[in-house]
C-alpha cells in the first residue's frame, strides 16, 4: 500500500483471501512484467495447459497498423474437447460442471457432470449435423438461461461451426437484422424462456424473424411446454430428432485463428456490429483470465448472474469457467423473484464460493434493504465480482460489508465484448482495492491514455482509454466488414486500440473507468447504441426526427432519454409517447425501451445541420448551467425551448 494523496481510499486485501490463492502481489508483477518484456515465452507457457492437436510455434503475430492480429498461428487445437473431453480424460468425469437453478425456485435443480456434459454436447452436435450444419456456418443460438444453450454453443464448437448467440430480451426485427448480416441458416432456440415467472415466446419470435429473413433449419428445445406453430421441413423438436443421433461426434481439428462465435454489439454508429472472435487466443484468454481472476479452487461453486446472451455469459459462464474445469452455476430467473431476496437465497442454498454480477444489479438489491441478505447464510462467499458498467463507490462498500461482510475481496473488472475477458482488475491476494476503481491491467495489457487529439498522457491523469498491444483474447475482425472494425477501433488514434471508454489514472496506477465517451449507452450493463435507438424511432410514421442520449439513472446507471420531433401536424400526447414506448421495444427489445420522451418542435443544430448532442446531453442531465458554446447553433431559442421542456416534467 502506498502512501499517496489518494490513501483514504484504499481498502485492505482481507487477510484470508491471500490462502492458498495463486498469484501474490510479487508474483504479479513479475508475471506482469513477464508478459511484456517476453510475451511468446509468457503465452505459450499458459497455452501449454490446454490440449492441443497441434501445439503452437508461432505465438503473437500482430500489428494495429494495418490492423491484422494472429495468435498462435500454427497451432491446431478444439476448444470444446478442452472445455468438456479433456477433464472426462483426466478422470474428472464425475465433477459437476454445471449446475442449473431454475426461474421457480420450487423448480428441479439440474447437477450436470463433465461426463454428461460431454453426451449432451455430443447428443447437440449431431443433432446439429444431422440438420446439414457443416464446419464454418453459422449457428443463431437464441435461447433461454438453460443448460442446453450452453449445450449448443459447446457443440458449435465442437464441429467446427460458428455460433452467434442472441439475447433472448431481443426482438423478431433484432433476430432478423442479426440473422441476415452473418447468413446464418441454422436456429437453435426453445419453446419459450421462463424469467421471473413470465413466459418469453422464443419460438414465436423466430417465427415472426423468418418472416424476413429465411432459414433452412430450426431445432426447438420443448422447455415450458407452451403452444408452439412448427413449420413442416423446417421446425424440428430437439428430443425427437435427437433420439436417433450417434453417440460419437469426434472434435473438429481447428486451426487456431479458425473462427470462433460472432457477438452482436452496438457502436456509436449504424446497426449492431459482429464481433468475431477466433479459437486459439480466445481458448487460451478465457482459461489465462478465469483462473487468475477468480482465483478459482477445486470443489468450488462459481456463479456468474450474466445471460450467455452477452459477451460476459460466454467468456465466464461457458468457456473460462469450464476450460479451468470449474462447477459453474447457471440461473434462470431474475434478482428479484419471487422476492429481493432471490440471489442470496441461491448462494445460500447452492453454498455460492465465487459470485460475480452487475452493478446496476447491486444498486437495485440495495434499494430493497439488507433485510433480504442478512436473512441468508452468505459464509461459503469467499469473492466477489461486478462487471458491465462503473460501480459507484456506495453500491461498492454495501457489496463488500453488507454482502461479504467485509470480510471478502471484491473485484471490479473492466472489460468489453471486443476483448473477449477481463483487462483490468484486481486480483485477489495480489492487490489492495479502491471502491469505484477497476485496478490494474491484467498480464499483457498496456493501456494507455490519449487526450482529444491523441497525446499521450503520463502519470496521474484522465482521458481515452487506449490499449497499445495486443493480447490474445482480441476480437480480430467484425464479421464480413473487416473496414468497420478498422474504422472503429483503430482510426481514432491510429495504430492503438481505441476502447471508447474515459478512464482515469491515479497515483498508484489504478484505472477508474469513467464511461463512454461515444455516442453509446450502458443501460443496466448493456450496450446500446443511441443511433439504433433513434433509427427505430424515425421508423414511427408520426417520428419526423430524433435524438437520444444517456442521462444518470439511478438504478440502470443510465437511462435511454429520447428528443422527438413530430411530422407536421402530429400532437405531442402521453398516449404517443407510449405507443413511441412501446414501438422500440418492439424493433429492438425491451432493454432499449425508452426512460424519457421529450417532444420538442425542433432540435438543436449547427449550421451546417449537425446534431449538437452536447447541449441535448446536458439538458436530460438537468445541467443548464454549462452548456458550452451555443453560438454555432442556426437557431439559439431551440435551446431554451428545450430547457423549459425539461423542467415542466
Ligand atoms: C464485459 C462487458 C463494455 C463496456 C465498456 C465499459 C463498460 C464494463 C466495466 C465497465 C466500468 C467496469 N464496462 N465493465 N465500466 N467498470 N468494470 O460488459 O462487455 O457489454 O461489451 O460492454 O461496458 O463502458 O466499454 P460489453
Amino acid at each position: 500500500m502506498s502512501d499517496t494523496d489518494t490513501a483514504a481510499e484504499w481498502v485492505r486485501m482481507p487477510a484470508n483471501a491471500g490462502q492458498g490463492t495463486i498469484c501474490t502481489a510479487a508474483q504479479y508483477e513479475e508475471h506482469y512484467a513477464r508478459s511484456l518484456s517476453d510475451p511468446d515465452g509468457f503465452w505459450a507457457e499458459q497455452a501449454g495447459r490446454l490440449d492441443w492437436v497441434q501445439a503452437p510455434t508461432a505465438i503473437a503475430d500482430w500489428s494495429f497498423d494495418p490492423v491484422a492480429i494472429k495468435w498462435f498461428e500454427d497451432g491446431v487445437l478444439n476448444i470444446c474437447h478442452n472445455a468438456v473431453d479433456r477433464h472426462v480424460d483426466a478422470g474428472r468425469g464425475d465433477t459437476v460442471a454445471l449446475i442449473f437453478e431454475p426461474d421457480d425456485p420450487a423448480g428441479e435443480v439440474r447437477r450436470i457432470t463433465y461426463g454428461q456434459l460431454k453426451a449432451e454436447v455430443v447428443r447437440m452436435a449431431n443433432a446439429l449435423k444431422k440438420l446439414g450444419v457443416a464446419k464454418g456456418d453459422r449457428v443463431t443460438i437464441y435461447m433461454p438461461m438453460v443448460p442446453e444453450g450452453a449445450f449448443a454453443m459447446l457443440a458449435c464448437a465442437r464441429i467446427g461451426a460458428i455460433h452467434s448467440v442472441i439475447f433472448g430480451g431481443f426482438s423478431p426485427e433484432a433476430i432478423a437484422g442479426r440473422v441476415e448480416d452473418c447468413r446464418s441458416d441454422w436456429i437453435v432456440t426453445a419453446d419459450e424462456g421462463l424469467r421471473g415467472g413470465k413466459r418469453i415466446p422464443l419460438k414465436a419470435n423466430v417465427d415472426a424473424a423468418l418472416g424476413k429473413v429465411p432459414a433452412k433449419g430450426v431445432l426447438v428445445l420443448k422447455h415450458t411446454g407452451g403452444e408452439v406453430a412448427m413449420r413442416d421441413g423446417r421446425d424440428h423438436w430437439y428430443h425427437e430428432f435427437s433420439q436417433d443421433v450417434s453417440g460419437d461426434c469426434p472434435c473438429e481439428p481447428m486451426k487456431a485463428e479458425d473462427p470462433l462465435f460472432i457477438l452482436y454489439t452496438s457502436g456509436s454508429t449504424g446497426k449492431p456490429k459482429g464481433v468475431l472472435h477466433t479459437t486459439g487466443g480466445y481458448a487460451v484468454w478465457t482459461e489465462t483470465t478465469f483462473r487468475y481472476v477468480f482465483d478459482y479452487r477445486p470443489g468450488e461453486i462459481y456463479w456468474c448472474t450474466a445471460d450467455i446472451g452477452w459477451v460476459t455469459g460466454h467468456s465466464y459462464i461457458v468457456y473460462g469457467p469450464l476450460l479451468n474445469g470449474a462447477t459453474a452455476l447457471m440461473f434462470e430467473g431474475v434478482p428479484n423473484h419471487p422476492d429481493h431476496d432471490r440471489f442470496w437465497a441461491v448462494c445460500e442454498k447452492h453454498k455460492v464460493n465465487i459470485f460475480y454480477t452487475a452493478p446496476t444489479a447491486i444498486r437495485a438489491l440495495m434499494r430493497e434493504g439488507d433485510g433480504h441478505v442478512t436473512k441468508h447464510d452468505l459464509s461459503s462467499l469467499r469473492l466477489l465480482g461486478s462487471v458491465g458498467e462503473p460501480i459507484n463507490p456506495e453500491a461498492w462498500r454495501w457489496y463488500s460489508d453488507t454482502v461479504g461482510k467485509g470480510a471478502v475481496p471484491v473485484i471490479d473488472t473492466w472489460w468489453q465484448t471486443e476483448t473477449g475477458g477481463v483487462m483490468i482488475t484486481t486480483l485477489p491476494g495480489a492487490h489492495d482495492m479502491k471502491p469505484g476503481s477497476a485496478g490494474k491491467p491484467f498480464f499483457g495489457i498496456c493501456p494507455q491514455l490519449v487526450d482529444n487529439e491523441g497525446g499521450v498522457l503520463e502519470g496521474a491523469t484522465s482521458g481515452n482509454l487506449c490499449i497499445t498491444r495486443s493480447w490474445p483474447g482480441q476480437a480480430r475482425t467484425v464479421y464480413g466488414d473487416h473496414e468497420r472494425f478498422v474504422q472503429t477501433y483503430f482510426s481514432t488514434y491510429k495504430g492503438k486500440y481505441f476502447t471508447g471508454d474515459g478512464c482515469r489514472r491515479d497515483a498508484d496506477e489504478y484505472y477508474w473507468i469513467t464511461g463512454r465517451v461515444d455516442d453509446v449507452i450502458n443501460v443496466s450493463g448493456h450496450r446500446m447504441g443511441t443511433a439504433e435507438v433513434e433509427s427505430a424511432l424515425v421508423l414511427h410514421p408520426k417520428v419526423s426526427e430524433a435524438a437520444v442520449v444517456g442521462y444518470p439513472h439511478d438504478i440502470k446507471g443510465q437511462g435511454i432519454y429520447c428528443y422527438v420531433t413530430l411530422m407536421e401536424g402530429e400532437e405531442p400526447s402521453d398516449d404517443l409517447a407510449a405507443e413511441l414506448r412501446q414501438w422500440v421495444r418492439k424493433e429492438i427489445g425491451p432493454i432499449a425501451t425508452p426512460d424519457h420522451l421529450h417532444f420538442t418542435p425542433a432540435l438543436p443544430k449547427t449550421r451546417s445541420g449537425k446534431i449538437m448532442r452536447r447541449i441535448l446531453r446536458k439538458i436530460a442531465e438537468n445541467d443548464f448551467g454549462a452548456l458550452g458554446d451555443t453560438s454555432t447553433l442556426a437557431d439559439p431559442s431551440v435551446v431554451e425551448s428545450l430547457i423549459e421542456g425539461r423542467q415542466n416534467r
